[in-house]
């Protein structure tokens, strides 16, 4: 299908160019929250004249990039935005307004914005200005680049996933089998994605060494250790001086070791843990279970029973445990009476196997 006259378009290009705005938008992956990350393609007969995304909470929106870029070529051109252009004025001015100066003709948007701030009404002011606006292209992906930033709009709380690893024959290992020495690996992947990681270490005796970013100036998401149930902690070795740790505990301790602060709660619940995090402006947390799960047991079935748990990932290492899991058994049963995965998907991260689902 090539579109030539800029009055037809069809379908495919739709598609095709929404995806494009897809893999802009993921050059911002761990930077935006707790905004989306967004991006946004200037299309004029059939050529892409604009490109650009959000990089940043209070940095200028995709659709201004891209504007930019496209300049005057901007008048009677397609954009094409993953995210319903803004209506507001926020950190910064409405999208809305800037596509309508800009003449453009036509908008198309992958999703509706679930802030309600936003809610359909900037759809609704640009078909005002007289926009084609065709919502829904490339829905389901769109929705998943920003599944952090829609729990958190519609649940005020920070998506929670669940890592662990097990052996084959069913035990819990304290160890993360692919990802950590591999850039490309699966778990490198998960530290680009989440703002946090939430530690549950396998033992306070054990050094835990936070791995270094593989890239210069990549983003770190800010590690959480949390203080075992009899009050000790881990304090982990950095390698990387741009690494945050934060140890959240029920009692004072004194670390005093650069790069590492404490913070003292009254009652360390998940409740307040997931309050922490957003109020640190933190849209998904990574829960990554070094030691059998029961540790924390409290948690977990908080977790679980109060909803908190969104997801789970599984690795499955291709070797055998010579230990007995040793898991509490009240927890195993509320799990098994609460956790429905609505979906598992798996695939392969260099030797072991994965499985990814949502609850
Ligand atoms: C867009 N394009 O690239 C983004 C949007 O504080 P502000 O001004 O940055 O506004 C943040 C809100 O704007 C955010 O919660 C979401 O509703 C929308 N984000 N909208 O048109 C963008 N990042
Ligand atoms: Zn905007």
């Amino acid at each position: 299908c090539v579109n030539i006259i800029q009055d037809i378009h069809c379908d495919v290009d739709d598609e095709v160019y929404m995806r494009r705005s897809l893999e802009i938008a993921r050059k911002a992956i761990g930077h935006t929250s707790p905004n989306p990350m967004v991006g946004c393609v200037i299309v004029k007969n059939g050529e892409i004249v604009g490109e650009g995304f959000h990089p940043k909470a209070g940095q200028p929106h995709a659709e201004v990039f891209a504007l930019r870029e496209a300049g005057n070529l901007a008048e009677n051109a397609t954009a094409y935005v993953t995210l319903e252009p803004c209506n507001h004025y926020g950190r910064t001015p409405p999208c809305t307004e800037a596509l309508v100066k800009a003449k453009v003709r036509r908008v198309v948007v992958g999703m509706v914005d679930p802030n309600p701030i936003v809610a359909s009404k900037g759809v609704q002011r640009l078909r005002e200005a007289g926009i084609d606006v065709t919502v829904s292209i490339e829905e389901d992906s769109c929705k998943k680049l920003n599944e952090a930033y829609i729990h958190q709009i519609l649940t005020g709380k920070p998506l929670l996933t669940l890592r662990y690893t097990l052996s084959l024959n069913g035990c819990f290992l304290d160890q993360v089998g692919n990802g950590v020495a591999d850039a490309g690996g699966y778990y490198s992947q998960l530290l680009q994605e989440y703002t946090a990681v939430l530690i549950s270490p396998p033992s306070s005796s054990e050094e835990f060494e936070i791995p270094a970013s593989k890239e210069h100036g990549a983003k770190q998401p800010l590690w959480i250790f949390l203080s075992s149930p009899d009050g000790s902690i881990t304090i982990p070795r950095i390698t990387d001086t741009t690494t945050k740790v934060v140890i959240l505990t029920d009692r004072e301790v004194v670390v005093g070791k650069r790069g590492i602060e404490t913070v003292v709660m009254d009652e360390l619940n998940l409740g307040n843990i997931l309050d922490y995090c957003q109020s640190q402006g933190l849209n998904s947390v990574l829960w990554d279970v070094r030691a059998k799960l029961g540790i924390h047991e409290q948690l977990m079935k908080e977790g679980i029973e109060q909803k908190y748990l969104q997801k789970v990932v599984v690795e499955v290492l291709p070797q055998w445990s010579e230990s007995q899991s040793g898991n509490s058994q009240t927890l195993f049963k509320s799990m098994a009476e609460n956790l429905k995965m609505k979906s598992l998907q798996p695939r392969m991260s260099g030797q072991s196997v994965l499985l990814e689902g949502n609850l």
